[in-house]
């Protein structure tokens, strides 16, 4: 099929780690490759997103390096996607305030990830940014008329307020946007802290130890799956109330090996953890082993990375600015006389 007669997928996510960790690789990223074969696939780096915290620029900058080399690492491959960085593309930020008129207070102020962020960090130190965060990620996917957007469960009610928007928008002026769906999976959609396994791998984890990232040393990481936090029984079973640990670790070894968790199970029948997290420990450090090094090798060519996200952003503009021109002019902005 001719890219232009293939659905759109779109998806983002934030510079702001020295490294991606296996939430958001098994949540999203994953999926992000496949995608390429039936779908005309954007993917973004939203460095305007991670700004809405306190953060480096210097730092900033060079995670945004790495996660493009990370992201061709697991699969992006610039030929087939347009890999961008979100602040190369400024329709981003000019339809995102177009929809910021037609977002309601109340609506915005109902994100549960604004509100779980602002009371860690207290409602103060908040900025306007993080507030507004999910609008900007409505542009985004608006913007390229998505049909499809891979993304963790914790993302699902931003991608709600963005079908919301997209139905509002057209309802008022006119149709415009496509109204996208998000694409979850649902065995992975949420990977959880190997240190506390009721609470969500993430970059902010309290332990260090409760996440694996894909940059990780392989030895570490194997490590940390070998000292998960597993509950005092010994079966290995799937059962995420009783044993949220244990189950944690066989969503893993699942993602990693392509097998059905009751096939794993019946493998460990009458085993203790140990053997389980000991092979799930050696499955890691094969992966990440070669991960790293791919992704080192890419960074070593600054100027390649730094051509493949020009050509990115230029076939993303040509999308973008499309769509925001039509959006311009059912809004009621007067054109600029040619
Ligand atoms: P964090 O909480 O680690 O800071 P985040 O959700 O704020 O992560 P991103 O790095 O932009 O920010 O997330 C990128 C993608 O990874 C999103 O699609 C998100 O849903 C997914 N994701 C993040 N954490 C997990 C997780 N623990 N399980 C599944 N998916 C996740
Ligand atoms: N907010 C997302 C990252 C993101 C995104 C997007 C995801 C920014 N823009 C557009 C999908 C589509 C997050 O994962 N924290």
């Amino acid at each position: 099929m001719p890219p232009e007669q293939k659905p759109r997928v779109l998806s983002g996510i934030q510079p702001s780690a020295d490294s991606f960790h296996f939430g958001n690789y098994f949540g999203a990223l994953r999926q992000w490759p496949p995608m390429q074969d039936d779908f005309d696939t954007f993917y973004m780096l939203a460095d305007m997103h991670a700004i809405t915290v306190e953060y480096d620029p210097a730092a900033l900058r060079e995670r945004t390096y790495v996660s493009a080399a990370q992201l061709i690492a697991a699969g992006v491959d610039p030929e087939r996607s347009a890999l961008f960085v979100q602040s190369h593309v400024p329709e981003h930020a000019q339809l995102a305030w177009v929809l910021n008129g037609i977002t309601g207070m109340g609506e915005a102020g109902r994100m549960t990830q604004f509100k779980d962020k602002s009371s860690k960090n207290g409602a103060d130190s908040v900025s306007v940014g993080l507030f507004t965060y999910p609008i900007l990620m409505a542009a985004d996917v608006l913007l390229y008329r998505a049909d499809q957007v891979p993304v963790g469960e914790d993302q699902r009610q931003h991608l709600e307020l963005t079908r919301d928007l997209a139905q509002r928008f057209n309802h008022r002026f006119g149709e415009t946007f496509l109204v996208p769906e998000a694409f979850i999976v649902k065995e992975t959609a949420k990977i959880y802290d190997l240190q506390d396994p009721t609470a969500k791998m993430s970059k902010s984890a309290s332990s260090p130890n409760g996440l694996i990232e894909l940059l990780d040393d392989p030895k570490k990481a194997a490590k940390k799956i070998r000292s998960a936090v597993t509950d005092s029984g010994d079966e290995v079973r799937f059962d995420e109330k009783e044993k949220a640990g244990v189950s944690n670790l066989l969503t893993i070894y699942s993602a990693l090996t392509g097998r059905t968790v009751a096939d794993i199970e019946r493998e460990y029948v009458g085993q203790q953890y140990g053997a389980f997290k000991v092979a799930l420990s050696e499955l890691v450090a094969d992966f990440v082993g070669p991960f790293g090094e791919r992704t080192r090798a890419l960074l070593d060519d600054r100027a390649e990375l730094d051509r493949i996200l020009k050509a990115g952003a230029e076939q993303a503009r040509s999308v973008a600015s499309q769509t925001l021109d039509l959006v311009y002019d059912r809004s009621g902005f007067v054109r600029q006389a040619l």
